[in-house]
């Protein structure tokens, strides 16, 4: 199948990966996308058709039901971001989601979804398959909060607080088998809440994978939360996977299934554009991108530019898996 056939009333691909340029006016906020030819500028936010939203219609949109126990968890000292933090409200409105949206408000497009109860699977190659619901999740693991930056492979980036605990945690209760070589994760598959998956043109349920060294490794974090709250919607309600050296599509949110097993698997954007995406994507700014250079990134909420840095900073917890 040809994942590159898009919809006359999608977007374009070059309109959502493109470099964005950003116009600094506070009252009409406008994301101008630049298109690969000639510079012919089209404002995303009037293709949306969409007035600004109060952060009081963001938080209700992205609404889910409070676990208040358990948040704020503790602080991690051992993360920094190195720069500032990035405003709630700019992470919280400038969101990848395609199950809902191709656009980035995505909180606009998340009302259907349901995420609770919720359950997600551990099998494969392991001695001892587990079920979770987010009970077992808040009773099982400590949670903790951990400042890590976060780089979109579109030059995006962001500095925000995840709640969470390392996945190797969860891995290890499972018993991997020594065959097991790779981690495959995926998320739902609801296209009565998430409007997207009506259509076959992208390959849902969106699939991501580490390998199982990427997935042991101490970064490597299954989040519940973020700025000392559970996950809202947008961001990938209610568990998703942070890993922070990595471009941010690796980061595959809302999980229902993990499996351990031998071979590499097949993954959402990989699939879509392996010449573009590949399996390992790991920050690497002198590896350009085919349509736009790595070298910086920008900021949610500033739109301050930064050199972007290999493993996105990261190089002392995971240089050694690639050396
Ligand atoms: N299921 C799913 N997970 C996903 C995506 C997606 O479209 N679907 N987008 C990815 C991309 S490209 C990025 S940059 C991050 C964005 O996370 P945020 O929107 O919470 O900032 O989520 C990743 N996880
Ligand atoms: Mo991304």
């Amino acid at each position: 199948m040809n994942y590159f056939v898009r919809r006359p009333w999608d977007l374009p691909q070059s309109l959502i990966t493109e470099e964005t340029v950003y116009r600094d006016k506070p009252s009409r906020r406008e994301f101008v996308k630049t298109l690969g030819l000639g510079g012919i500028g089209l404002s995303l936010s009037s293709l949306v058709g969409c007035q600004q939203a109060t952060l009081e219609e963001i938080d209700q949109a992205g609404k889910v039901e409070a676990v208040p126990s358990y948040y704020p968890a503790k602080v991690n000292e051992a993360f920094e971001y190195g720069r500032p933090e990035t405003d709630r409200r700019a992470a919280a409105e400038f969101c990848n989601f395609y199950e809902f949206s191709t656009s980035k408000e995505v909180f606009r497009y998340v009302e259907p979804f349901n995420p609770s109860p919720w359950e997600f699977t551990v099998d494969g190659l392991c001695n001892n398959p587990m079920k979770f619901d987010m009970d077992d999740v808040y009773k099982t693991f400590a949670l903790e909060e951990r400042a890590y930056r976060h780089r979109c492979v579109e030059t995006w980036a962001m500095c925000v607080p995840w709640t969470g605990f390392v996945l190797a945690d969860l891995l290890k209760l499972v018993e991997p088998m020594a065959t097991a070589k790779y981690v495959h994760f995926e998320t739902f598959m609801r296209p009565k809440e998430a409007s997207q998956q009506v259509y076959d043109d992208f390959p849902w349920p969106y699939g991501e994978g580490l390998t199982i060294e990427e997935a042991m490794n101490p970064l490597t974090l299954m989040a519940t939360g973020i700025y000392g709250q559970p996950l809202p919607k947008q961001h990938g309600a209610p568990i998703r996977l942070v890993t922070p050296w990595k471009y941010g599509f690796k980061g595959i949110k809302s999980i229902v299934k993990i499996t351990l097993t031998d071979k590499q698997p097949a993954t959402f954007w990989n699939t879509v554009n392996p010449l573009e995406y590949k399996f390992e994507a790991n920050v690497e700014p002198l590896v350009p991108h085919p349509r736009w250079s790595q070298e910086t990134e920008w900021m949610l909420g500033t739109y301050e530019r930064y050199p972007s840095v290999i493993y996105n900073g990261y190089g002392d917890y995971v240089g050694g898996l690639y050396s």
